[in-house]
């Protein structure tokens, strides 16, 4: 059409290295259907992220396929969004090693998601963690994104996204989009309910610090009983002091639309006991309706077979585009 102004473009992926947690679906997920109408949106499963630690193979090839039903089940459709599996489309691998040389051994040796990771897995310290930022990027600038959905965590890594595309464009001219990360005020950083001063995350060794996204719900609401607290017996959202009561705040905030203000005056004079239930009942009533729906899509495996191959060539026309201008900006001589 005539004057069609072009939408902007999203771009997010998580890696299926896992069950998806709660803080995956608050900080990320749960925000993305939202955006469907007015972005031009790419979301995919992260595989090739995932090797930087070892997998078992058929562990990540099913975590893969679950990743998609759930992101499904979460409310994306998959015609108005892209959904693809990031191994399907070989430009994130060669745009990669591209951008490989142009990020530096320093600006790498600052991410903080490296030095947490390396310290976690100080046998098997490879090449591939180290760049991941780089792959990260490309991911991003491959799709001339303007916006990054992500949780608080991922910000280090969109900034220097920002700077490989800088430094890229300095030298080259206008090649790629420069994107903003895109975080949510509530719910951009989850934490774990037996240790509340540690990030949520599906790699925890604590099975019960951590909820997942398509759990029972009364293995959620035993979690919820659980969950730490302080001996104030009051409920207000403090961070600092009082981090455990504050991160059930947030969890119960972001799953049921009410401000803190709201929450301290609901439970003002309640125990710890009753607050505890609330949430835990709160979050089995959002996750609910996903669990089910992503169960009945596994059930459907020739479906999901077409949404991702689908996905894989409606993103890969976008990303051999960025690519071959990209070969042809640093010199590769035309096939
Ligand atoms: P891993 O333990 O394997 O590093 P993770 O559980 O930290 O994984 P990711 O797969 O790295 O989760 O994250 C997926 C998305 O969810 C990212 O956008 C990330 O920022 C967001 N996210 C992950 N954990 C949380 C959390 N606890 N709170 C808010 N957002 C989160
Ligand atoms: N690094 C992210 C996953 C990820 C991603 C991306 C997120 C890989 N590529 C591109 C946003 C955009 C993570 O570990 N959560």
């Amino acid at each position: 059409m005539e004057n069609e102004v072009q939408k902007k473009r999203i771009l997010s992926g998580i890696q299926p290295s896992g069950n998806l947690t709660l803080g995956s679906y608050l900080g990320a997920i749960k925000n993305w259907a939202a955006l469907a109408d007015e972005y031009d949106c790419y979301y995919m499963m992260a595989d090739m992220h995932t090797i930087t630690v070892r997998q078992v193979p058929a562990d990540l090839r099913r975590n893969t396929l679950t990743q998609l039903a759930a992101y499904i089940a979460s409310g994306l459709d998959p015609e108005k969004n892209v959904l693809f599996v990031q191994s399907h489309v070989p430009a994130h691998a060669q745009l990669g090693w591209v951008l490989d040389c142009y990020t530096m051994f320093g600006e790498l040796s600052r991410m903080t998601q490296f030095k947490d990771k390396s310290a976690k897995n100080a046998d098997n310290i490879n090449a591939g963690l180290f760049t991941y930022p780089a792959l990260m990027a490309g991911d991003i600038l491959l799709y001339q994104a303007d916006l990054v959905p992500v949780g608080g965590d991922q910000k280090q890594h969109v900034e220097i996204c920002r700077d490989i595309a800088n430094r890229f464009n300095g030298i080259y001219g206008e090649t790629f989009k420069i994107p903003e990360p895109y975080i949510p005020k509530v719910g951009a950083r989850i934490m774990s309910l037996t240790s509340p001063e540690n990030k949520m995350s599906k790699s925890d060794k604590d099975p019960n610090g951590c909820v997942y996204m398509l759990e029972k719900p009364e293995d959620i609401m035993r979690k919820f009983k659980k969950a730490v607290t302080d001996s104030d017996a009051c409920v207000r959202f403090d961070p600092e002091n009082k981090p455990g009561v504050s991160n059930l705040m947030q969890i119960y905030s972001a799953a049921t639309g009410a401000a803190f203000e709201q929450i301290e005056a609901e439970f003002a004079g309640r125990g710890y006991g009753d607050f505890k239930k609330a949430v835990g009942e709160s979050v089995v009533e959002m996750l609910r309706p996903i669990r089910e729906e992503t169960e009945r899509l596994l059930s459907d495996k020739a479906y999901l077979e077409t949404i991702y191959r689908s996905g894989a060539e409606r993103a890969s026309y976008v990303a051999n585009r960025t690519l071959g201008k990209v070969y042809k900006k640093v010199g590769f001589l035309a096939r």
